[in-house]
């Protein structure tokens, strides 16, 4: 008789306990690649949940916010040595929940390293100004101080990597955390919360929580006790999370969709530009908000670089993440993977040019996941909707373009405004490009992916709300400015009216 496999069960963190769901309810985490694969159970939590983790945070913040920074530093430090030691097992993991190939998944849980040693460095920093006064025997200064509980809604395509975007400098600087990961990748959240506990993370700082949207994400956003809301996700969830931080004048920032382009010229070195594109389009399976979902060509190299391209991309290997020849995993869930098909269809409907690819991959080893074949568009127009909507799979539009003014145009042609890349060998093009690209990154000569974690990262027009992510940027979003004035004359000194004998323009 076979035995049932018992699937293992996961809990919410809360107030340092790992405890159930009040709902005693719980949903199904499975593998992309393989569906019969259970990961496990994950507990959907409810609107009373929500309030215990708020109300934990807010009781750790009054002493966690006392806490100096360089001894929380300590503890940053010390997890992220914890997840140097395990990064092979995280990255396995988080492949077996996302689909994304292994040497990625190492990316993933690396970025979250990177971004924790990051910020514990910034608990010896987190500088302010002091500043001469207007008037004499007093000083001026500012520092930085902390906002208070603080909410992160993460997806599912970096699921450490983002998290510790938002959690790191969130600690530093003071704060506490209710967070809750996408429901396809609750694992890695998990696991980051866990080397957090196990690196000396005193009770209610972090709290996790796992569950629907509708369920957890709603209450949490306009939970008063909540100071912060931090969103990366698809522009029109992230337009209704601003909505919700509005009437609370909730701090609130928003990293939304893409649709990135790579401008390749006619002094361009193709062969390079190919690499970019294959990777930059179908790295993560093009479930980047920065994957490279248009390429323009100059007409000149156009031919050459869409004969190239399309025979690299029919030629990549798509499986399996855990098998270490696979380069291209499955889409994240059915439904990822229908907007993918829909996208193809319309594609087609429009009239452009299918140039590799364009099928689900169903047979043998695709039986149980969700996969589907790198597709390249050529001709497109760039009104075309494959060329002007977020797709978030396996697909690249490519349109030809005249010369760079063209280019450029065609590149800022759309809502968003995350990443763009020109690959030239001309400096003044190059130079112009970075000059008249309106978007929060920009590459030279290389892909529109791979942003470091100690530069800002975030985007203009609907990709964002005028907020960036790591860098110092994430300091100046998860502190507020506190501008201390220290009078030391012992008298009444009025600013802009007293000169005190001193001669001042204007008087
Ligand atoms: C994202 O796609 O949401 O720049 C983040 C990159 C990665 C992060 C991407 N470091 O591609």
């Amino acid at each position: 008789m076979a035995t049932a496999v018992i699937p293992k069960v996961y809990k919410n963190y809360i107030n340092g306990e790992w405890v159930e769901s009040r709902s005693g309810k719980a949903f199904e985490n499975r593998n992309p690649a393989n569906t019969d694969e259970l990961i496990g159970m994950f507990p959907a939590s409810t609107e009373e949940d929500v309030y215990a983790a708020v109300d934990a945070a807010k009781e750790a913040y009054k002493t966690w916010r006392l806490v100096p920074a360089p001894k929380r530093a300590e503890i940053l430090f010390r997890a992220a040595e914890i997840l140097v030691k395990r990064k092979e097992d995280l990255a396995r993991d988080m492949t077996r929940e996302m689909g994304k190939i292994l040497a990625e998944t190492r990316g993933d849980v690396q970025e979250a390293i990177d971004m924790t040693y990051y910020m514990a460095g910034e608990g010896r920093r987190q500088f302010g100004q002091t500043t001469p006064s207007e008037l004499p025997n007093k000083f001026a200064m500012s520092v930085r101080q902390p906002i208070g509980v603080c909410t992160m809604i993460t997806p599912w395509n970096f699921p450490m990597a983002i998290p510790s975007w938002k959690l790191m400098p969130a600690l530093i600087c003071g704060n506490t955390v209710v967070f809750k990961p996408a429901s396809d990748t609750p694992l890695s959240g998990y696991h980051l919360v866990q080397v957090l506990n196990e690196a000396g993370l005193p009770r209610g700082v972090v709290n996790i929580l796992t569950g629907a949207g509708s369920k957890v994400g709603n209450p949490l956003m306009k939970h008063a006790d909540v100071s912060l809301v931090s969103f990366t996700g698809s522009t029109d969830i992230g337009r209704h999370v601003s909505e919700a931080c509005a009437p609370g004048f909730k701090h609130c920032q928003l990293e939304m969709g893409g649709k990135n382009i790579i401008i390749v010229m006619d002094d361009a070195n193709v062969d390079l530009a190919v690499d970019g594109a294959i990777w930059g389009g179908f790295g993560t399976t093009g479930q980047r908000c920065t994957a490279t979902s248009r390429v323009t060509a100059h007409r000149k190299v156009y031919k050459e670089f869409v004969d190239r391209y399309a025979a690299r991309a029919r030629a990549l290997k798509v499986g399996d993440g855990l098998d270490a020849s696979t380069e291209m995993g499955p889409c994240v869930n059915e439904s990822q993977l229908q907007t993918v098909m829909d996208y193809v269809n319309i594609g087609i409907n429009e009239g452009a040019r299918l140039a590799a690819g364009g099928h689900r991959l169903e047979s043998g080893p695709y039986a149980r996941g969700w996969f589907h074949e790198p597709t390249i568009f050529a001709d497109c127009d760039p009104k075309m909707r494959i060329a002007q909507e977020e797709i978030f799979g396996p697909v690249v539009s490519v349109i030809p373009c005249d010369n760079l003014e063209n280019a450029l145009e065609i590149a800022n042609g759309v809502v968003y405004g995350l990443s763009a890349s020109i690959y030239t060998r001309d400096v003044n093009k190059a130079f112009q490009a970075m000059r008249d690209l309106y978007t929060g990154i920009v590459y030279v000569n290389a892909p529109t992916i791979g942003a470091e974690t100690h530069l800002p990262f975030g985007g203009t027009k609907q990709t964002g709300n005028g907020h960036r992510e790591a860098g110092i940027a994430a300091i100046d979003f998860y502190s507020e400015w506190k501008t201390i004035y220290v009078d030391f004359s012992d008298k009444l000194q009025r600013a802009q009216i007293d000169t005190s004998g001193f001669a001042r323009l204007g008087d």
